[in-house]
């Protein structure tokens, strides 16, 4: 695509182990890739002759890696206990090294324990693809029968606490553990949390509360600004998904406001925002394009993917430019900010849905091949359309 043209257009690749692989990747059209050491526990350093490696690997597929996704914040910073200086020297010591390699974006999140969550990796779709689901009833299910966590009925609706009642009188045992793995899960390469640490870190999170977590992500934000001044570094901070609290943890990262917040308190350019659609776009109270209008100057990556919202608060992942968000007025928006600052904002096609070929083959969860290309070419097509047409008008952000 003409570089000039729309959005800088990245994939995210989960490193040699990754089913897709860099040849292909080429092959969509994305000139960008997102990675990490997906392999290294969370905490450590990540070595720099391996980080070398990767951008060597990259370059030579004809790529460029300027965006790391995720440099993982450990426990014991989101919870400020234990050795949480140590690991901020850590996390300071990976930003260095992942600057030497040229990168100038980190992706990071502060949900508790759990990254996104979903109860089904493979919702089958009236096309026959299948689709990553989150369903309020399984996840009811899931925290009263197999969580067992104390006073967990009082955070479902009626109906939620029947209809999670009836389907666990029939669910099978292999249902159960699926559903269990599936909620479990995280991020595919990263190791799964296990029922008993949940349940511990449920408890441990209850002392903390959402004023508690927000102190620590402010400490923890502080305490590295300046590195990233120095490193040349931006650090986008991933929406909550979903965002609303689940499982009684504590959420810091849902709303318009949560994001005005965390962007105020620690005013500094390198404190900025992954503008992630899917994750935004999963509750009905945040206005997509309306968040881009406020606080625009500091999104600096963008993850666009759609969802279908059902009644009852369970939504799943809809094709790119179907379902809830108005993908039209986002990309508008972000055309419009590029050209308000004269910068480009990256984004990558997020998820996809398992079709076609891929319907034979063992994908990462949300990370297929071809959905994630179909996802891609429309929403290039889509950008390039707006902007070819003209459509985009110069506006400033409201605040900051
Ligand atoms: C899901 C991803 C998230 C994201 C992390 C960032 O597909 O968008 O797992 O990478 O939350 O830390």
């Amino acid at each position: 695509m003409n570089e000039k043209i729309g959005l800088p257009e990245t994939w995210r690749w989960f490193g040699p182990g990754d089913p897709v692989k860099l040849e292909s990747i080429r092959q969509t059209g994305a000139k960008g890739i997102v990675t990490a050491l997906h392999h290294i526990p969370h905490g450590e350093v990540w070595p720099l002759e391996e980080l070398m490696e990767r951008k060597q690997a990259i370059e030579q597929a004809g790529m460029h890696w300027h965006i790391v996704e995720s440099i993982p914040v450990h426990e014991n910073i989101k919870t400020r206990t234990g050795n949480y200086n140590k690991l901020l020297d850590n996390y300071r010591k990976n930003l260095e090294n992942v600057a030497a390699c040229g990168v100038d974006t980190v992706c990071y999140n502060f949900m508790p324990v759990l990254d996104w969550t979903r109860t089904d990796l493979d919702y089958l779709l009236p096309d026959g693809s299948r689709a990553l689901r989150f369903s309020f009833t399984d996840l009811a299910l899931f925290d009263i029968f197999i969580l067992k966590r104390t006073g967990a009925e009082n955070c479902y609706s009626d109906g939620h606490l029947v209809s999670a009642e009836v389907k666990w009188k029939s669910a099978t045992e292999e249902w159960k553990k699926r559903l269990t793995d599936t909620i479990l899960m995280g991020v595919p390469g990263e190791a799964p949390t296990t029922l008993e640490t949940l349940l511990e870190s449920i408890n441990i999170y209850k002392g903390i509360g959402a004023s508690g977590l927000r102190e620590n992500l402010f400490y923890s934000l502080e305490s590295i600004m300046e590195c990233c001044e120095e490193n040349n570094i931006r650090m986008t901070i991933h929406p909550d998904d979903p965002p609303f609290n689940i499982l009684g943890l504590p959420r810091i990262v849902s709303t318009h406001q949560h994001l005005v917040e965390i962007i105020r308190q620690v005013n500094h350019p390198s404190n900025g925002i992954c503008f992630c659609t899917g994750s935004l776009g999963a509750s009905k109270h945040n206005d997509l394009p309306g968040i881009l209008k406020s606080i625009g100057s500091r999104i600096y990556f963008a993850h666009l993917r759609n969802v279908s919202r059902e009644k009852d608060g369970s939504f799943f992942e809809a094709s790119h430019l179907t379902g809830d968000t108005d993908m039209y007025q986002v990309v508008k928006e972000l055309l419009r900010l590029q050209k308000d600052r004269n910068e480009k904002i990256p984004f990558r096609p997020d998820h996809g849905h398992v079709m076609l070929d891929d319907l034979k083959k063992n994908s990462l969860p949300g990370y297929p091949a071809i959905g994630r290309m179909k996802g891609l070419a429309e929403l290039r097509g889509l950008a390039m359309g707006i902007e070819k047409s003209g459509l985009t008008i110069k506006q400033e952000s409201e605040i900051i």
